[in-house]
């Protein structure tokens, strides 16, 4: 049975976010017992359960109420958020603190052969990506035509296996574009990992809980820096 009085704080149960995000909450002083396979973990010192999942069902356990928090790539809850404007359903989600970790930039990349004067230079690509929403908002603002595709995994691939013209991925070091022969030509999104709430009522267990957490997440930050 669920306690209601409990916060729940969704993160990445593997990937990149996950030891980050772990490691901020113990500093925060969350004692959190992470058995290996369990979703959700129960604090022994605080009224917090941590629920570990893979990140991109974190936008929608914040914006359909399942959990109060989640910890998540700002690129990740954004996509969602485009994902859901064309359902009825409204955004449902507040960013409370950027974190200093999972930076990143979700960039449009070429061949490195392939001649690049500016965005007009991509006009009518087929561009492959896990990202289409994003993609799709940047591109139409600067009124750039383009077809696309999806791919949830080697998308750098793309391009050398014939099977789109350019590539809109995530970026961090700038090495798998080099190895696969790619050039980053345009930032189109920035992020990092970001803590953020579900909208809606809250209790003022809750909120006190929230605002004592935001605080120590704070300190750590500031500590880090
Ligand atoms: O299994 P699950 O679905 O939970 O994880 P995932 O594989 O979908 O995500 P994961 O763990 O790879 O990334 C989680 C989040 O980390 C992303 O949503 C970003 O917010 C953030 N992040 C930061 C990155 C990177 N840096 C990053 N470099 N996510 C992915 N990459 C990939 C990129 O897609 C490319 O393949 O790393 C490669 C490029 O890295 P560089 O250093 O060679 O440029
Ligand atoms: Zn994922």
């Amino acid at each position: 049975m669920l306690n209601k009085n409990r916060l729940r704080i969704a993160i990445q149960k593997s990937g990149r976010l996950s030891q980050e995000s772990i490691k901020l909450l113990t500093k925060c002083g969350i004692k959190i017992n992470l058995k290996q396979q369990q979703l959700i973990s129960f604090s022994e010192n605080m009224p917090i359960d941590v629920v570990r999942v893979r990140d991109d069902d974190i936008p929608g356990l914040v914006m359909d109420q399942v959990v109060d928090l989640g910890i998540i790539g700002k690129n990740v809850i954004e996509e969602e958020s485009l994902r859901r404007n064309i359902d009825p359903k409204k955004i449902l989600y507040t960013i409370l603190q950027r974190l200093d970790f999972g930076s990143c930039r979700l960039s449009l990349s070429i061949p490195i052969s392939q001649k690049y004067i500016n965005l007009k230079s991509l006009n009518n690509f087929r561009i492959a990506t896990s990202y289409p929403y994003l993609l799709k908002k940047y591109l139409d603002q600067k009124k750039i035509n383009f077809n696309f595709f999806i791919l949830n995994g080697s998308v750098e691939v793309a391009p050398s296996a014939g099977l789109s013209d350019a590539i809109c991925d995530l970026v961090s070091t700038g090495a798998t574009l080099e190895a696969n022969g790619l050039k980053e030509v345009e930032v189109i999104y920035s992020s990092t990992a970001c803590l953020v709430s579900r909208t809606g009522d809250v209790s003022d267990i809750k909120k006190i809980l929230i605002n004592k957490l935001m605080t120590r997440i704070q300190g750590v930050i500031k500590a880090r820096e």
